[in-house]
């Protein structure tokens, strides 16, 4: 180790205390759970893992390793829960990076009844701001999986969808101020809870979604809504993709606003969580092509929800969208038809490495898009297997590819991982869509970028990092190569 690179870590250890500063040093610490992402896509390694309590702690970090950069060759790469699916927040191998995980910095910091807001600090984990919403009679309406381990500085970081972006919006519609960390390791104190302001470019949402490429949010506002009085769940079979399109229209027909929750699982998809976790009893899908999870919220009363929901399935099943349904009878029931959904990612990675897509495509044109694209994938690479599911109210399907069965995961990833992505990204192109709807661009996607986004959008994200981050102490080599 140079010097200059003991007396970083030195300086680190004054920053947050050198109990918070984990290296190889010690033999004995294992950093694997922050060099290591989730998939196991990737293992880089860390110079140091980096812990700051507070939000003077980050800044005093972040200044400390721009200030020894040029000596060191150190930068940041800002973590929450690592949760990410497409490594953008674990370390390169180079061994330079420091891993600044905010986990510490878990602290709801208010909650403004009468503006229905929150404000948190980065590292809450999401289950967290979603509790303490419900113990004030609100609903804090991100929805995710991984809601027990991600934070909502990550959240933000990626500008996070999940399972109620078809009534409440990405994470970013529900923010309303952030505080951040820049680059120099100045603070901006942009934690307003305003609903409108207009004092020049918008760098609240400039900075969600960045990956961690343009300063470390180090707290931030969240909007809550009226905790609904009744939430149903149908769980539906459906005879294709068309219908299911079909019966999307419907349910925005019906339910109105109600709707807050359609999502779509293919029989394969499901078949992997009927496999892997048994305990799941998984409804109707051995008979159908797909199943979709539909959920109404209702301010009026459970049994509105419901004289709704059965209004939406009879007609469902007259038009022919919906070939059988069940709708759960009691919290409990509701809660295990969303588990299977949410097994899903689990369930796949249990099946083996994978590669996922997170697309999004015009709702009408999905159809199209799947059987076209089925059909390509099926020709270059016989044998492949489809998990297909996602949020078909946004549009947004996870369109993702498991090698043959019995063949070597890895090997396949290997030798066709750049064919499958040049075949569905070449396919989402011609819909009209995007590669990324809500994981991110990460480590995964930063190459391909440049082959499916306007050239002239590029140099506009390209010129606000090299003006916001000139030297590329954050996260360098995410989201776009400068
Ligand atoms: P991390 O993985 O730690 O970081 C993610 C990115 O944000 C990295 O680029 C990182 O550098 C940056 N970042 C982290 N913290 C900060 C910060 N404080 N300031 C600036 N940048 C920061 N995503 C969806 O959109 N929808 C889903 O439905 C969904 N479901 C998931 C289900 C499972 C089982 C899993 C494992 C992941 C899922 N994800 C989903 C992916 C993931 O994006 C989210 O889990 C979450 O938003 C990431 O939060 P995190 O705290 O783990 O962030
Ligand atoms: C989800 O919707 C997540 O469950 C993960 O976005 C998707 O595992 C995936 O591909
Ligand atoms: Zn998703």
């Amino acid at each position: 180790m140079t010097e200059s690179v003991s007396a970083l870590l030195e300086e680190l250890r004054s920053c947050v205390g050198a109990q918070h500063v984990l290296t190889h040093d010690d033999p004995a610490t294992d950093l694997s759970a922050w060099e290591e992402d989730w998939r196991k896509r990737s293992h880089g390694r860390a110079l140091a893992v980096v812990r700051p309590g507070s939000t003077e702690e980050v800044a005093a970090v972040v200044a400390t390793c721009a200030r020894l950069q040029a000596a060191t060759g150190v930068s940041i790469v800002p973590q929450g829960g690592n949760t990410s699916m497409v490594v953008g927040a674990v370390p390169d191998a180079s061994g330079q990076q420091i891993v600044l995980n905010l986990q510490r910095m878990n602290k709801i910091l208010a909650l403004d009844a009468g503006n229905s807001t929150l404000t948190a600090q980065a590292g809450c984990v999401l289950q967290t701001l979603q509790d303490a919403a419900r113990a004030a009679g609100f609903l804090f309406p991100l929805s995710l999986a991984a809601e027990g381990s991600c934070t909502v500085g990550g959240n933000l970081g990626t500008n996070a969808g999940g399972t109620q972006v078809v009534r409440y919006g990405n994470t970013r519609e529900l923010c309303l101020g952030l505080e951040v960390v820049t680059p120099q390791g100045q603070v901006w104190n942009g934690l307003s809870g305003l609903r409108k302001d207009n004092t020049g470019y918008d760098l609240r949402n400039l900075l969600i979604g960045a990956e961690g490429t343009l300063g470390v949010i180090t707290a931030a506002t969240m909007k809550l809504v009226p905790l609904p009085a009744a939430q149903l769940t149908a769980w539906t079979a459906v005879p294709s993709m068309e219908h299911a399109v079909a019966l999307l229209g419907l349910a925005h027909k019906t339910l109105g606003a109600g709707l807050t929750g359609f999502e779509v699982m293919g029989q394969y998809a499901l078949s992997l969580v009927a496999r892997h976790m048994p305990a799941s009893r998984v409804p109707l899908y051995e008979a159908t092509p797909w199943c979709v999870l539909l959920e109404v919220s209702d301010h009026e009363s459970e049994a509105h929800a419901r004289a709704q929901f059965e209004r939406l399935l009879e007609a469902g099943m007259e038009q022919g969208c919906i070939t059988d349904g069940v709708v759960a009878e009691s919290l409990a029931q509701a809660q295990a038809l969303w588990q299977i959904r949410e097994n899903l990612p689990m369930a796949q990675a249990m099946e083996g490495l994978n590669i996922k897509h997170d697309i999004s495509i015009p709702i009408s044109r999905i159809p199209e898009f799947v059987a076209t694209t089925d059909a390509a994938l099926a020709h270059a690479l016989p044998g492949i297997r489809m998990v297909d599911f996602g949020h078909l109210g946004d549009g947004n399907l996870h369109y993702n590819v498991q090698a043959p069965e019995g063949a070597d995961a890895a090997a396949f990833l290997r030798a066709n991982e750049t064919t499958v992505n040049t075949i569905v990204f070449e396919s989402v192109t011609r819909f009209g869509g995007s590669i990324s709807a809500e994981h991110g661009i990460g480590s995964l996607k930063v190459d391909k970028l440049p082959g499916y986004k306007s050239p002239v959008a590029l140099d506009m994200m390209r010129a606000i990092k090299r003006a916001l981050d000139p030297t590329n102490l954050m996260n360098p080599g995410r989201v776009v190569r400068v």
